[in-house]
């Protein structure tokens, strides 16, 4: 049987489940659902019986008629009462009438053979359902929309372009001017290779979005790193004390600043120590804020161990790093020597500038507007079409050239989905969860 049922959405002890079944239909159930006339798209009132006429529960059917339906094909909806038992019952009766479990995803990849969806949208559905932060979400949800696609598509665009004319060039060498036109062709493949940048770019800013920013807080022992986590965190994570090395282990929190999702960690504090899990406790600290995406540096106006961050932001190579003094309420605003970011856990002074300071580092400006939520492949993609844009872009023969750009093209297909492996698809479908 080819027709398919599956429980789609969540469903509480209060709630409505929702069963969906896709797929070409057994006849029987489309000779019953045209006996019902159900105008499409419409919620209509219904009773949901097994097969010996048992009723097993009343609720809402909505017949989505192919193609106007998520997957593009017919689809059914039953909208039945949540909880344990009936949507079993419902479930377990579509199946004794010809219907199987959905797989996972498979209602997504089904919309994506169809036509509805090309597979980067088909990707943004599952991550606007695992979305961990308000900013993911809003970016999956335009990635959805085909926002990231639609950029995909006009570098397709300019590829192809491209390639027609410089291979239709090739098939009639007897014209000459062979260079010249792929100087010519060149040039316009710088245009289209800026643009992969400028995506690229985007890309990479985006899809941290989704895996969340690392910040790692950094300082001697006793500058208030554990006090500061807390305070972000609003919550008694570490354990604070006024005797020196009492963090010995990394501690971790994931908290969201104006919708964007850190996880900010508290380290050991650093100093020379012969002890052996002090030790090995300070070897963390270092290894973790190098893995950083920011680190926080802190210093404190009653700890003595004071101008460390070259030192540290040494070490750290690469990775943005913030100064912040802590204990701002031991200091009046006149008397601190230093005119940078002050922050106080006791007093709350100067969080919430600290926060907007660590998303300007991240570079998160107030603003936050993903225009898309890339993945990883999507990023790899985009990376290898760019390479062979920069090889086309240094051939000298024709023949190499168009190679190049068949490479990228190749490259810039598989984010859409045009010609990918079964396997590749399985891979990313099998993620989803059952319903979707
Ligand atoms: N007055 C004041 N004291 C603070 C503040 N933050 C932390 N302290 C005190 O400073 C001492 C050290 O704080 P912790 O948060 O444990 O410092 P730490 O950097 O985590 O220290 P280690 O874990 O030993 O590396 C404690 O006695 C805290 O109560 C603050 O904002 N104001
Ligand atoms: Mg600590």
């Amino acid at each position: 049987m080819n027709t398919i049922v599956a429980i789609a959405s969540a469903t509480g002890p209060a709630g409505v489940a929702v069963i969906r079944l896709s797929g070409p239909l057994a006849p029987w159930i489309a000779e019953h659902i045209a006996s019902l006339s159900p105008k499409p798209r419409y919620a209509h009132f219904a009773q949901f019986k097994d097969q010996t006429g048992t009723v097993l529960d009343q609720g809402l059917m909505i017949w989505f008629p192919a193609p106007h339906s998520y997957t593009g094909e017919d689809v059914l909806e039953l909208h039945t009462h949540g909880g344990e038992v009936i949507p079993r019952q419902v479930l377990q009766a579509c199946i004794a009438l010809g219907a199987r479990l959905a797989e996972p995803g498979e209602f997504t990849r089904r919309a994506f053979s169809f036509g509805k969806l090309d597979l980067a949208q088909a990707e943004a559905v599952g991550d606007l359902i695992s979305a961990r932060s308000v900013a993911a979400a809003r970016g999956a949800l335009r990635s959805l929309n085909g926002s990231f696609s639609a950029k995909v598509r006009e570098i397709q665009d300019g590829l192809t372009g491209i390639r027609l004319q410089i291979e239709g060039g090739m098939d009639f060498p007897e014209e000459g001017l062979e260079t010249d036109s792929l100087n010519d062709a060149q040039a316009q493949l710088a245009l289209v290779s800026q643009k992969v940048k400028g995506l690229l770019k985007d890309a990479e800013r985006f899809h941290t979005l989704q895996a969340g920013c690392r910040v790692v807080l950094l300082g001697a022992p006793n500058v208030g790193k554990s006090s500061l986590l807390n305070a972000l965190a609003r919550d008694e994570l570490a354990i604070v004390s006024p005797i020196a090395g009492t963090t010995r282990d990394t501690v971790r929190s994931h908290l969201e600043i104006q919708g964007i999702r850190l996880e900010l960690i508290d380290t050991a504090g650093l100093r020379d120590s012969e002890e052996l899990v002090e030790k090995m406790g300070i070897e963390r600290s270092w290894a973790t804020a190098k893995t950083a995406d920011l680190v926080l540096i802190l210093e404190a106006p009653d700890v003595d161990k004071l101008g460390m961050e070259k030192e540290y932001a040494a070490v750290l190579t690469g990775i943005p790093t913030l100064l912040v003094w802590t204990k701002a309420d031991l200091v009046a605003t006149a008397n601190r020597v230093s005119d940078g970011m002050w922050v106080s856990a006791q007093s709350g002074e100067g969080l919430e500038a600290l926060e907007t300071a660590i998303l300007d580092r991240l570079g998160w400006g107030i603003h936050i507007e993903p225009g898309f939520l890339p993945r990883e492949r999507h990023l790899s993609a985009l990376r290898m079409a760019g390479n062979h844009m920069q090889l086309a872009m240094k051939a000298q023969q024709e023949e190499f050239f168009a190679e190049e750009l068949r490479l990228s093209q190749i490259a810039l297909n598989s984010v859409l989905g045009e010609l990918v492996s079964d396997d590749l698809l399985g891979e990313i479908f099998s993620r989803f969860c059952i319903g979707k």
